[in-house]
């Protein structure tokens, strides 16, 4: 499924392809949707002005807030009859984000996650364990589909049931892993702690693709050694269409976006203002072919960088780098400005930790306060008060170091933080609560 016509384009021509795509999608937004329609009208742009790809930039942004302020079905381009397929994304605060597919969505869906799969070195030999949740979440039922029409087994388990997950990895022979990479540390400790007799390495697991959250490089060394495994960053949001916006290939080295479906830009957060390629700031997607929720010139909040580089791997698709913060989770410590993933990335590098960790901040006095609570591991869990207290003193200096802040440090025996069997809570902000 490298489908090289669309995969190794040359850019020119790539460009053409996107405009023509870009034109239809604009009209039909236009055309059926009333928001896109009056957002248009306001910004004085009409869907037979876009002469060149830049013209885009006139189109007003869409916001998670429009689409949630559209709940439920309010940005649905195509009457209910010809949406054959609902998803939604949880959505922590105010209305879930809600999401429809039409039969050539859910093909076209198909066609990317196969060519995911493709690109992290899957075929029809593999057996693809599906660990991702079913259900509304794009998780399960993408991977799926893409697993299927590459012609790959699959095992459609869904996340959670560790034990059952390990069985089945041995008795169908399992060749790859779909989960989130929190999800993969978890099976990792679980076999560790009580499961002598497991062995990944005697199994046929050798790839995952893991993705749906933030994770750092330490992440995917500890995966990969810890199973034995190569492990694939794939992206996606369901706003766009689910996992399948880009992914990993063998150079590991960025995620291909699959541009002649997705259109992307960047932008700075704070400004709005376009961004040359190379520059960091926020990713914003509209999507070219799909036809029950087009959406034009999203905002993701996901802060990554564009790069067209040769591949070894023979796709000429940009890449982007690894999501490793949104623009929104950005915590503001007493006026610094914290990634949660900044954070995991100390906690690993030091000696004796678990990835299993939570950030709370709070606000006492009206100063901003900072804890990190992390798992050590079972080899360095001691009663010995002095031992504990010098490595969360290496951890605080590190953190203050690196961040720039201050934080508490508090060391938990191993396997007190709640497990996630899908996404981790990785930071617990009560300042919102208050
Ligand atoms: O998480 C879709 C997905 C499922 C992607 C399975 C990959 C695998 P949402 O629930 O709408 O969709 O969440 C989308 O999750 O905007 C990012 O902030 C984050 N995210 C997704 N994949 C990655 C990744 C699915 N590989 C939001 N790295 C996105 C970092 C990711 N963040």
């Amino acid at each position: 499924m490298f489908n090289k016509e669309y995969e190794a384009m040359q850019l020119s021509k790539l460009r053409e392809v996107q405009l023509e795509r870009l034109r239809w999608s604009l009209k039909h937004a236009y055309d059926n949707v009333p928001f896109y329609r009056q957002s248009f009208d306001a910004a004085g742009f009409g869907p037979g002005q876009l002469k060149t790809l830049d013209d885009l930039r006139r189109v007003p942004f869409l916001m998670k807030q429009n689409m949630r302020d559209s709940y439920p079905f309010g940005l649905f381009a195509v009457p209910m009859e010809k949406v054959v397929r609902i998803h939604s994304s949880s959505g922590t605060t105010g209305n879930a984000t809600v999401v429809g597919y039409t039969k050539n969505d859910i093909e076209l869906w198909a066609e990317v996650m196969a060519r995911t799969i493709a690109c992290a070195g899957g075929s029809s030999k593999d057996v693809v364990q599906v660990a991702y949740g079913y259900g509304l979440f794009t998780g399960g039922l993408g991977a799926h589909y893409g697993a299927e029409k590459i012609g790959a087994t699959v095992v459609p388990i869904s996340g959670g049931n560790t034990e059952r997950q390990l069985m089945l990895i041995k008795d169908f022979g399992t060749t790859m892993l779909a989960c989130t990479p929190s999800y993969a540390i978890n099976m990792a400790d679980h076999v560790e702690r009580n499961r002598p007799d497991y062995d990944f390495r005697k199994t046929k697991l050798r790839a995952g693709i893991f993705g749906a959250e933030p994770w750092t490089e330490q992440m995917r060394t500890e995966i990969e050694t810890r199973m034995g495994i190569d492990a694939f960053d794939i992206y996606g949001l369901s706003e766009v269409i689910g996992p399948g916006v880009s992914c990993e290939c063998s150079a590991k080295s960025g995620l291909h976006v699959f541009e002649d479906h997705f259109y992307v830009e960047i932008i700075d957060p704070e400004s709005g203002e376009a961004l040359p390629e190379g520059e960091k700031g926020e990713i914003v997607y509209t999507s070219l072919t799909k036809e029950a929720c087009p959406v034009i010139r999203y905002r993701s909040r996901d802060i990554t960088r564009l790069y067209r580089t040769p591949c070894s791997c023979g796709r000429t698709l940009v890449k982007m780098e690894k999501v490793t913060g949104r623009s929104d989770d950005m915590l503001i410590i007493r006026g610094v400005n914290v990634f949660p993933s900044q954070i995991e990335a100390v906690l690993m590098e030091v000696e004796g930790t678990e990835p299993h960790y939570q950030i709370i901040v709070d606000r006492k006095d009206a100063l901003d306060d900072i804890e990190v609570m992390v798992e050590v591991n079972e080899r360095l869990f001691s009663d010995e008060l002095k031992v504990m207290n010098q490595l969360a003193a290496r951890i605080r200096q590190r953190m203050q170091s690196v961040l720039g802040v201050s934080a508490k440090v508090t060391l938990v025996e191993p396997r007190t933080l709640a497990r996630s069997e899908g996404k981790a809570v990785r930071v617990v902000d009560k300042r919102k609560l208050k």
